[in-house]
C-alpha cells in the first residue's frame, strides 16, 4: 500500500540521516604499493559499509610536482583502478576524481583568501617539501591545506580517515572552517 511505501522511504532516509559522512583521498603519484593498502584502502573498504563515503582520486594535488600530462592521466586511471581491486564498491561508496567536481575549485578559492601565508609557511609538510624540492617552491604547495580543507568542507565531513602525517592539515582544516563562519556569520560548516 501507499501508507509501507511511505514508511519505507522514510525508514531510509532516517538510516541515511543518521550516517556519518567520511572523506578521504589518494594522491595519483605513480602505483599504488601495500603502504597505500594498509594505511588507507583496507580502512576505506570497511567504512563503505556503515557510512555515507566519498572517496576521490587528488589529481589537483599532484599538480604540484609537474607530471607530465601523460603520466597524470595514467596514474589516475591506474589509482581508480586499484580503488575497485581493493574493494571499493560504486555502488556503497561515491569514488570521483577531484578535477570533476568543479565545487571543490570554487571552495579552494574562497579559503585561500582567509588563510594566512603565515600560518600555511609554519605547516609542517610544507617545511619538509621545500626541503625536498627546493627548485620548485610553487604556490600550489603553500596553498596545499587549503585545498585539503575544500575537499573535506565540501562534504561537511565528520570522518576523515588519514595517516598521522596529516593530521596538522586536519587541525588547519576546522581552523578554516570556523574562520569561515565567523567571517561570513554563517554555520554552514559546522
Ligand atoms: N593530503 C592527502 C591526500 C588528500 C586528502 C584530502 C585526504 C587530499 N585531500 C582530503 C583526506 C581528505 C595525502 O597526501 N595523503
Amino acid at each position: 500500500s501507499l501508507r509501507f511505501e511511505l514508511f519505507t522511504i522514510l525508514f531510509f532516509i532516517l538510516i541515511f540521516a543518521a550516517m556519518e559522512t567520511v572523506v578521504s583521498g589518494i594522491r595519483p603519484t605513480g602505483n599504488l604499493h601495500l603502504g597505500n593498502y594498509f594505511g588507507a584502502l583496507k580502512n576505506f573498504v570497511k567504512m563503505q559499509e556503515e557510512n555515507n563515503c566519498y572517496f576521490f582520486i587528488a589529481d589537483y594535488h599532484s599538480l604540484t610536482t609537474h607530471p607530465t600530462p601523460e603520466n597524470l592521466h595514467g596514474n589516475v586511471k591506474q589509482v581508480l583502478a586499484e580503488y575497485l581491486a581493493s574493494g571499493l564498491d560504486p555502488e556503497k561508496a561515491t569514488l570521483y576524481i577531484q578535477s570533476d567536481v568543479p565545487e571543490t575549485a570554487e571552495l579552494y578559492l574562497l579559503l585561500n583568501m582567509n588563510a594566512y601565508v603565515g600560518e600555511l609557511e609554519r605547516c609542517t609538510s610544507f617545511k619538509e617539501k621545500i626541503r625536498k624540492q627546493p627548485d620548485n617552491v610553487n604556490a600550489g604547495l603553500l596553498t596545499y591545506p587549503t585545498l585539503m580543507a575544500a575537499d573535506i568542507i565540501l562534504h561537511r565531513a565528520n570522518k576523515v580517515p588519514v595517516g598521522k602525517d596529516q593530521e596538522q592539515h586536519l587541525e588547519m582544516t576546522r581552523k578554516f572552517a570556523r574562520r569561515f563562519n565567523r567571517l561570513y556569520k554563517n554555520d554552514y560548516f559546522p
